[in-house]
């Protein structure tokens, strides 16, 4: 039995998430084309029958100058310290810059073995890979690569296996039954958010926070009431979110409840309170009472 935590890390919008949620098998993590989209560090636990892999998705690594920011990219650091292997995830349709070589040799400088996922093969530009190559032999970075595709499941349980070859022998840290460390109403949450993500533009999704105020099922039949505000940052926020007549939070409360009653199986009746908390990304007492805290 192998057994052992992978930290996942890399730059923003890389495709750690999607990659994490294809290991694990099931959404653990949101996605979406912005970056930043994850906030928190997040477990998403993969069992196979002779091996345990302790995933931990972290926020990409991003320039932003809030509060928040810094308090990701410090959960990103700290989650790639005291683990058995660091997964590094890079965006292969963006080819290697020297940005990307500072970050690695940040990485391996924790001293964990590292991988590094070269992913979004379906598509890059096949020219791609040997330029890439060269330039990580150039740089002596030497550990192993696997070119994937997240998105088509390609060379999946290649890196699987690989992963786990890396880990040391010993028993599961978690039970079978656990698949990631958040709660149910942390991903509704999350859910929200990931919605707004898809939903809104520019500035206006970065400065979201959901905070689900109530998460409740109810004694008789296979129904969840829930009430989350969603915060933003400036009141022209507040009224894009809204939209003519409420229709754009209409649609975007639509697709979330959509997205809560498969992940609960239960019937849900959603409300949410649009709120304008001017700069809470740089005000730590909100971050703190959003669910944005130091981690260790
Ligand atoms: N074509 C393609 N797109 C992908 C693949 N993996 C992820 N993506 C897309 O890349 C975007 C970013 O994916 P995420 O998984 O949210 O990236 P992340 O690294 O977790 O981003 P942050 O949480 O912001 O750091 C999304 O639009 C994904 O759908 C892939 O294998 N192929
Ligand atoms: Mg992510």
């Amino acid at each position: 039995m192998r057994s052992g935590t992978a930290a996942v890390v890399g730059k923003a919008n890389a495709g750690k998430s999607t990659l994490v949620n294809v290991l694990v098998g099931e959404k653990v993590a949101i996605v979406s084309p912005k970056p930043q989209t994850t906030r928190n560090r997040i477990l998403g636990v993969l069992n196979t029958e002779n091996a345990q892999v302790a995933f931990v998705d972290t926020p990409g690594i991003y320039r932003s100058k809030t509060a928040l920011s810094d308090l990701m990219m410090r959960t990103a650091e700290t989650s790639a310290k005291d683990v058995d292997m660091i997964l590094y995830v890079h965006d292969g349709h963006k080819g290697i810059a020297d940005s990307d070589i500072a970050l690695m040799k940040k990485f391996l400088s924790f001293g964990a073995p590292m991988l590094i996922a070269y992913t979004k093969t379906d598509i890059l530009p096949k020219e791609n890979i040997p330029a890439d190559a060269q330039k990580l032999f150039e740089e002596g970075i030497t550990c192993d690569v696997y070119p994937v595709s997240a998105r088509k499941g390609t060379n999946i349980r290649k890196l699987e296996e690989a992963i786990i070859a890396m880990l040391p022998e010993g028993d599961k840290l978690y039970p079978d039954n656990v698949l990631s460390d958040k709660s149910e109403k942390f991903m509704i949450g999350e859910i929200m958010r990931e919605k707004i993500l898809l939903r809104y533009d520019k500035e206006i999704p970065h400065g979201v926070a959901v905070l689900v105020n109530v998460f409740k099922k109810r004694e008789e039949g296979n129904i969840y009431d829930i009430d989350l505000d969603v915060v933003c940052e400036k009141p022209n926020h507040k009224a894009i979110i809204i939209g003519k007549q409420g229709a754009a939070l209409k649609e975007t409360l639509s697709a979330a409840r959509r997205e809560m009653e498969s992940f609960l199986g239960a019937k849900v009746f959603l409300t949410a309170y649009v709120k304008v908390k001017d700069d809470w990304r740089d005000k730590p007492h909100l971050l703190k009472e959003y669910g944005y805290e130091e981690e260790r």
